[in-house]
Formats: structure tokens, C-alpha cells, sequence
């Protein structure tokens, strides 16, 4: 970290980080590391959280209902351009005020009902607060992105207090992230004479995969009535890849 005020900080960095050059900045600047560090921690209890249910889970179905979970912190330039974009002062207390999704964790479900299943289950945990709920799954949005999003306030256990720090969780089907994950990869491709047509086939393609995941919950169902339990063909213990190295990109 720079103390040079006039130096590589951008106008807004300046503003973050406080007036002044020298040990002011540098103490505001660790004021921002704390405050990411909080926000770490707070996505650490949600994956640890999923992870248990997961383990929970596995155990009394025989399969996993998480193929994979994501976590990310937000970066500074990107914490800042929402700031700026949505009008509000470049503090410290604004991001924690403002912002719900410095912190975020994907989970990735093998079937849509594992995704209202874990839900759940999360919810039910005493120390969690909802905050917002958005249903894509249910409500699509217009260009066909699907997923279940959720704000929540979770405890994270300091030295001498507890703390609550927010998260953004966002749920979703294989196949819904298929689609979501290659659909973010061509939207800053930016090909702006391709944007209509490209708009419409991503249209079509998040049907098709709707339609798959409509497809597996049945091949899902048969199975589970042939075996007359939930839908594992046999235990399944070498399934347990979760990835926490990445970012949600
Ligand atoms: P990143 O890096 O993935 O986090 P807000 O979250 O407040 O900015 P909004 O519209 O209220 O805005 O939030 P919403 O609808 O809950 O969506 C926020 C996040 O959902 C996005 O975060 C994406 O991760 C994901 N998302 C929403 N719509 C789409 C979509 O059409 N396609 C894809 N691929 N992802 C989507 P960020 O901040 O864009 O990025």
C-alpha cells in the first residue's frame, strides 16, 4: 500500500481511504483490511455452514445435494464502482451499509430440489438472518438467468465480540450454472453488432436448460421410485469435490 497521495490512488481510492497522505491513509487502509477480513470470515462460516449440510445430507440420502461451492470477496475497484454507480459516499460505513455482496458464495446443486432443500435447512439455523430473498428460479429474469439469491446477516466470533457481516448467497443447479457462467464469459465479450442476435440464442439456450433440469428431476424421480428411496443409484462417496479456490467468475 502506497502512502502517496498524489501517487498511483485514484480520485475515489483517495476519498476511501480519508484525506491526507502519510499515516493517515495507511490507518484508514487498515481500516479497509479489517473490515475485508470480517467479510471473509463471514463467508467462511456460510461455506463451512454448506458444507456441513452437505456432509448431513450425504449421509442420510447417499448422495451429495452440493456439487461444488464457490466463495469471493469483491474487489476494491469493483466495491468502488458500485459505490459511485449507485450515488453513495466512498466509506467505510457506506460499504458495510450499501453493499450486500462484498462477500459472496455460490453453491452449486445437483437437482432444483436440492437447491429449496438446502435453503432450508439454512434458514432454519438460528444464528442466520435473511435479509432478501430473490426467487430466479421461479421468476426468471427477462434474458433468462436463473438462481436463488439470498442476503443474509451471519455472527462471525472475534477476539472480544461478535459481529454481524452480510453475504450474498447465490444457489443454483449445474445447469443453471452452465449457462449463467458462459452467459457472463460472452455478455464482456462486448461484440455489439452480435448483442441482439446474441441475446435471443442466450434466450434459447437458458429454456434448453431449464428444460434439462426438468428432464434430470424426472430421471431423478423414476429412479427414486424404482429404488424406494431418494434417488441414489448406489452410494456415492467419491463425489465430493467442493471448490473453494475460485472466484465466482
Ligand atoms: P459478481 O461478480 O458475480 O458478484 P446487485 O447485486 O445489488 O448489484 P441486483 O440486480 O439487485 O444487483 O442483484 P441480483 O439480481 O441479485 O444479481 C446480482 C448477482 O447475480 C450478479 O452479481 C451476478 O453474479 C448474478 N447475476 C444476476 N443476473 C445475472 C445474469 O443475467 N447473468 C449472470 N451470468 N449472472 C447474473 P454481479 O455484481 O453482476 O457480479
Amino acid at each position: 500500500m502506497s502512502q502517496n497521495k498524489s501517487g498511483f490512488l485514484s480520485d475515489s481510492m483517495q476519498e476511501l481511504l480519508g484525506p491526507g497522505a502519510g499515516q493517515i491513509s495507511y490507518e484508514r487502509m487498515q481500516e479497509l483490511n479489517k473490515l475485508m477480513s470480517y467479510y471473509r470470515c463471514a463467508m467462511m462460516e456460510v461455506v463451512t455452514k454448506f458444507n456441513v449440510l452437505n456432509e448431513q445430507f450425504s449421509l442420510q440420502f447417499d448422495r451429495n445435494p452440493i456439487t461444488g461451492i464457490k466463495s469471493r470477496l469483491k474487489t476494491l475497484p469493483s466495491i468502488l464502482e458500485k459505490l459511485e454507480r449507485r450515488g453513495h459516499p466512498f466509506t467505510l460505513e457506506s460499504i458495510e451499509e450499501n453493499l450486500n455482496d462484498v462477500a459472496g458464495v455460490r453453491v452449486i446443486c445437483s437437482f432444483r430440489e436440492d437447491v429449496h432443500m438446502l435453503s432450508e435447512a439454512l434458514m432454519q439455523q438460528d444464528d442466520i438472518i435473511l435479509l432478501e430473498r430473490k426467487d430466479y428460479i421461479r421468476n426468471p429474469k427477462p434474458n433468462g438467468y436463473r438462481s436463488l439469491h439470498m442476503i443474509v446477516s451471519v455472527p462471525i466470533f472475534l477476539a472480544h465480540e461478535k459481529k454481524y457481516m452480510r453475504v450474498e448467497i447465490q444457489l443454483r443447479t449445474l445447469a443453471m450454472d452452465f449457462w449463467a457462467t458462459l452467459e457472463h464469459q460472452l455478455r464482456y465479450k462486448k461484440d455489439v453488432d452480435m448483442a441482439a442476435d446474441m441475446e435471443r440464442e442466450l434466450y434459447t439456450c437458458a429454456h434448453l436448460s431449464a428444460e434439462l433440469d426438468e428432464r434430470m428431476d424426472g430421471l431423478r424421480q423414476l429412479v427414486q421410485q424404482q429404488h424406494g428411496h431418494n434417488g441414489s443409484l448406489q452410494p456415492e462417496k467419491s463425489l465430493r469435490w467442493t471448490d473453494q479456490s475460485h472466484n465466482l467468475r
